[in-house]
């Protein structure tokens, strides 16, 4: 049984400002979920931005629910695993990063009582994950190429750079005549409304692996209108959250290629069920990131490792972020642009606790002496 939940709010500053059509970001503030058995840890990460841009969650609101309704359910219902957990916690609607913080922090904890890599438990293939890098839109084109040559030199498998209207077709144009031969993606992050179809379209020449989530995450409509008009493969993100908005959207052909973020779905549990999925359908998957701390992206490594995730993923080196990580061994890129998975049980790293201490804002154990 679960002795102890411990919430930290820790805040990190970016090694470089990180700017998408929603803005730019030169910290992440998230929350993260210590739970206690045995005195044994399983650690998870709720990975939430700044402000409710990506998706309605904040650090606020994932502090918010867990303190006041997940942490309390888990321990009124005595919950043992994160699968019997995923299965009660659907009665609480929303707030998927706050459901998966905890899932994963008992995915965590399961593995390492069971003595096994959570890539096992998983039933993950992989001993080694295609490595991929997200980059921000930037202040002039010279500084994008030089990014971009330093992380082709660091043998990164795909480039994905991010977009906005006035940031698109030229931008892409140029890079594509530097880099004829790289492996580049675009994502909009929904920055493009119905009357940019036609302007969208003009991307369709640049050979990309493909262009995610250009619309807003409500308008299936018009991502399924693209994809019929072009050859390159629409991947969404924000407007897949469950395996039931995976199946409508896949139905309905506005999409070929999924972004899997298991904060964005609520935990493991429905990432493994839109992976079954995957397979049946041969729909082609990779994990995406929300900046994690070495925490989230430890998870983030071992969910790669199932065979649907077919295509580098958003997962890069701790040092692509942060200066310093609250995680230790450092996630280092190997010769073939791969982050090996840890063999250790459970995420296989380790929390620099005097660390994370110095950079949490606030802190709190449950069950406190006024739990009820
Ligand atoms: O849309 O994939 C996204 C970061 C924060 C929020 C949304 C996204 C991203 C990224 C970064 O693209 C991916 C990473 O963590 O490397
Ligand atoms: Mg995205």
């Amino acid at each position: 049984m679960i002795e102890k939940v411990t919430l930290y709010l820790v805040e990190m500053e970016l090694v470089f400002p990180f700017e998408t059509s929603f803005g730019v970001e030169k910290k992440k503030r998230f929350v993260l979920v210590e739970v206690v058995e045995d005195g044994i840890s399983g650690w998870g990460e709720a990975p939430v931005s700044l402000h409710p841009l990506y998706s309605y969650e904040t650090a606020g609101t994932a502090w918010s629910v867990l303190e006041k309704s997940f942490i309390p359910f888990l321990f009124k219902e005595k919950i043992e695993n994160p699968y019997e957990f995923h299965e009660k916690i659907k009665k609480f609607r929303g707030h998927p990063m706050a459901k998966a913080s905890l899932e994963l922090a008992l995915f965590d904890l399961y593995a390492k009582k069971n003595k096994k890599p959570l890539r096992e438990i998983y039933g993950g293939t992989k001993k080694e994950v295609e490595a991929g890098v997200s980059l921000g839109i930037e202040k002039d084109i010279e500084i994008l190429f030089e990014r971009i040559s330093y992380f082709l030199e660091k043998n990164y498998r795909r480039i994905k750079l991010k977009i906005k209207p006035g940031w698109d077709v030229e931008v892409i144009e140029k890079v594509r005549e530097k880099f004829p031969d790289i492996a580049l993606s675009v994502d909009a992050n929904q920055a493009y409304k119905e009357n940019d179809i036609e302007h969208l379209k003009l991307l369709d020449r640049f050979n990309l692996l493909m262009i995610e989530q250009p619309f807003p995450a409500d308008e299936l409509e018009l991502h399924r209108r693209l994809q019929e008009e072009i050859e390159t493969p629409i991947c969404l993100d924000e407007s897949v959250c469950s395996l039931k908005d995976m199946k409508r959207a896949w139905k309905m052909k506005a999409m070929r290629i999924l972004n899997v973020k298991p904060g964005r779905v609520g935990g493991a549990c429905e990432v493994l069920k839109m992976h079954e999925f995957a397979l049946e359908e041969k729909i082609p998957l990779w994990c995406g990131g929300m900046l994690e701390s070495g925490v989230g992206r430890a998870h983030n490594l071992h969910l790669a490792t199932l065979s649907s995730f077919v295509l580098p993923n958003d997962i890069s080196e701790n040092k692509r972020y942060y200066e310093r990580d609250i995680t230790y061994p450092l996630f280092e890129i190997t010769s073939r642009g791969t982050l090996m998975v840890p063999e250790k049980e459970g995420i296989g790293v380790e929390v620099d606790i005097s660390f994370l201490e110095k950079i949490t804002l606030k802190k709190q154990s449950f069950p406190t002496k006024s739990f009820t």
